[in-house]
């Protein structure tokens, strides 16, 4: 067995293998079907200042291989998410990952200020929200305004909490928005969000959506995201990145890790098979071990590395590692 723990920043996992915000609210509907604390983590719902009813429906279209979501930010607003859902989550003894969102430096810095003094793992900064009013909120699309909001978080939120900026795919050159929030003081970044989709209903030959866009997930995204993770990776390498976008087995979770990923989240894979997340970590394990892997941390960016390196983590000698 593999050692699978690993770390996002100075925030220590027992395994690499999260939920992906919205897909799961703050946890409840999950832990009928495994117990949360197994996992690495629990990735919240994006809580925004005050509470939110979000778009009107349809929300939700299936697509290949994936689905549209245009929710809109719909949650409780952070008094009940302190009240009730954070509570909660921490009682069951998994790690707390809680999206904060917001339309301004401001409302992000206010919430940032609101956890100070809750029992919060890891803070993800979701700055890249399809479904938001303009596309001037999505700030993930501009490397100053990027920046702007990270470094305002970094510097609001409790030290020991690291901070991590969740960037969008919709963008020229995401190495570029890597860079800017690494050097707005980031801990790390989590990547994907979804990628700004749209489907026609050809029975009322309108948008399927009432919000007419919305964000495609799914296995349809996942080289997508890889290639994210990997340019994130070569752009900003010693930064810690959770990885998602359409993972669905243990063998889609090692390709992050390789890619240069710590850990990753698992979305849209719930749907259809709430334990989808302990599934992929138990086939996560295997896949480890079947190619000689002794711990996650020696998977992660491997397959950015020499064959010298690569032959040397493996303990084998180099001939026998594919060039
Ligand atoms: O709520 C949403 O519509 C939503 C959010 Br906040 C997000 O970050 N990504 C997404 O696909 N949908």
């Amino acid at each position: 067995m593999a050692d699978l723990s690993t770390s996002l920043g100075r925030l220590r996992l027992p395994n690499p293998v999260l939920t992906a915000s919205g897909c799961a609210a703050a946890g409840k509907e999950l832990s009928q079907f495994f117990d949360l604390a197994e996992i690495g983590g629990v990735v919240t719902k994006s809580i925004m200042l005050r509470a939110r009813s979000g778009r009107a429906t349809p929300r939700m279209a299936e697509t290949p291989s994936g689905m549209l979501n245009s929710i809109g930010l719909q949650g409780p607003g952070i008094d009940s998410f302190l009240a009730h859902d954070l509570p909660w989550l921490k009682k069951t003894g998994a790690r707390a990952v809680v999206s904060i969102a917001g339309g301004h430096t401001d409302e992000y810095v206010a919430l940032a200020k609101r956890l100070f003094n809750h029992p919060v793992d890891l803070i993800e900064v979701n700055i890249s929200c399809p479904n938001v009013e303009s596309r001037g909120q999505v700030f993930a699309c501009d490397p100053i305004a990027a920046g702007r909001v990270i470094s305002a978080v970094r510097r609001a939120a409790h030290p020991n909490v690291p901070v991590f900026a969740k960037l969008s795919p919709d963008v020229t050159d995401i190495g570029v928005i890597a860079r800017a929030v690494t050097d707005a003081g980031a801990d790390g970044i989590s990547l994907i969000n979804t990628l700004l989709g749209l489907e026609i209903d050809l029975d009322t030959l309108q948008p399927a959506l009432a919000g007419v866009t919305g964000g495609l997930s799914g296995p349809a995204v996942r080289p997508v995201a890889l290639r994210c993770v990997w340019q994130v990776h070569q752009s900003v390498p010693h930064l810690p990145l959770l990885g998602m976008g359409g993972i669905l087995t243990g063998q889609d979770a090692l390709r992050f890790l390789l890619a240069g990923a710590s850990a990753v989240s698992v979305g849209t894979a719930v749907f259809h098979d709430p334990s989808a997340p302990v599934r992929i970590l138990r086939e996560l394990d295997a896949e480890l071990d079947a190619r000689g892997f002794r711990s996650v941390a020696d998977a992660i960016g491997f397959a950015h590395k020499s064959p010298e390196q690569r032959a040397a983590l493996l303990g084998r000698p180099s001939e026998t590692v594919p060039a």
